[in-house]
């Protein structure tokens, strides 16, 4: 029997590209010399895309896939797939929740570390050589016994909030209703920020929360405060943070993503309260193995017409 065509967006793990290439009939895009001329020849013969969560898969490729039955995505993020056309034209969006949660929370308290403490330009600093000459940085913020904030308390921000009680502090969070979690509920949040000295971003990218985190929301968290952004750039108002960090408005932030990756905002780069990573929140072996993993026991399940694991649309 002839192996299914497979349109691959995003490198995998090699265990996720040997699984992958195990089962299907694998066109790696991104290699491919003229994408034009590719989709050309085979585009018609695609039945999945894989691709991961930054990735998506834009309209204009899927336009040329008509036989296009299921875009797979390795991440748990599905802001860059239009899920309306997914629903119009029948196919169908999986994701890989779950395996990452950890990860991605464990680098979101390094994050906040990092950030309060200093820790990247300390650390840029030492190996600079400035440490013989220039002697002992300035006194970083205590992390330990802070209020708290998290900004959408999904999957991942409630194991955020589960690794902030070995810290003494409080807990709040907003999004869009109250949960059953022993933490403070705030309805906005601007209100949250008011409240908080950490404020975490962990709110999925949708059009009603694009550049949520406003000047407002940053005045609100004040001059003692710190953003951590661990779930998309295009939640923040980039030129507000960037102004806000520059002005001392905020105290400082810990960014792994942002508007327009890998293009990093150039201001960011010279300010010494900002701690910043390229969106590597679920980047370790054991995450991304286990999501490619999910990621083709979806694709396994569309092919063989059974329930998929974890279906977005
Ligand atoms: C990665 C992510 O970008 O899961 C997500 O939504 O943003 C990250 O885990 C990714 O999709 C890795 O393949």
């Amino acid at each position: 029997m002839a192996m299914e065509k497979v349109l691959q967006l995003a490198k995998l793990v090699p265990a996720g590209e040997a699984a992958l290439r195990d089962r299907y009939e694998v066109f790696p895009f991104y290699e491919a010399p003229d994408r034009e001329e590719w989709v050309n020849a085979h585009g018609a013969a695609v039945r999945a895309v894989v691709t991961s969560g930054h990735d998506g898969l834009s309209n204009d490729l899927a336009d040329r896939l008509p036989a296009l039955g299921i875009i797979a995505i390795s991440g748990v993020g599905y802001d860059r797939i239009d899920l309306e056309r997914a629903r119009r034209k029948g196919y169908r969006v999986t994701n890989t929740p779950d395996v990452l949660t950890d990860d991605v929370a464990d680098a979101g308290i390094g994050m906040m570390i990092m950030a309060m403490r200093n820790f990247q330009a300390a650390g840029q600093y030492l190996r600079d050589g400035r440490w013989p000459n220039e002697g002992d940085l300035p006194l970083a913020s205590k992390v330990s016994g802070k209020r708290y904030g998290i900004y959408g308390l999904g999957r991942i921000g409630e194991a955020i909030a589960a690794r902030l009680n070995g810290f003494g502090g409080s807990i709040s969070y907003s999004s869009r209703a109250p949960k059953a979690v022993p933490y403070r509920y705030y309805a906005t949040v601007l209100a949250l920020a008011e409240a908080s000295d950490v404020l975490f971003v962990a709110a999925a990218a949708l059009p009603e929360t694009r550049g949520i985190i406003n000047q407002a929301v940053l005045d609100a968290l004040g001059p003692q405060g710190f953003l951590v952004n661990m779930s998309r750039g295009a939640l923040v108002d980039e030129p507000a943070l960037v102004s806000a960090l520059r002005d001392g408005r905020i105290a400082g932030a810990g960014l792994d993503v942002f508007a327009a990756e890998p293009h990093v905002p150039h201001e960011l780069f010279s300010l010494p309260n900002v701690a910043l990573t390229p969106h590597l929140g679920s980047a370790t072996m054991a995450a991304r193995e286990a999501m490619a993993q999910v990621m083709v026991s979806n694709l396994e399940a569309f092919f063989a017409n059974r329930p998929l694991p974890t279906p977005v649309v």
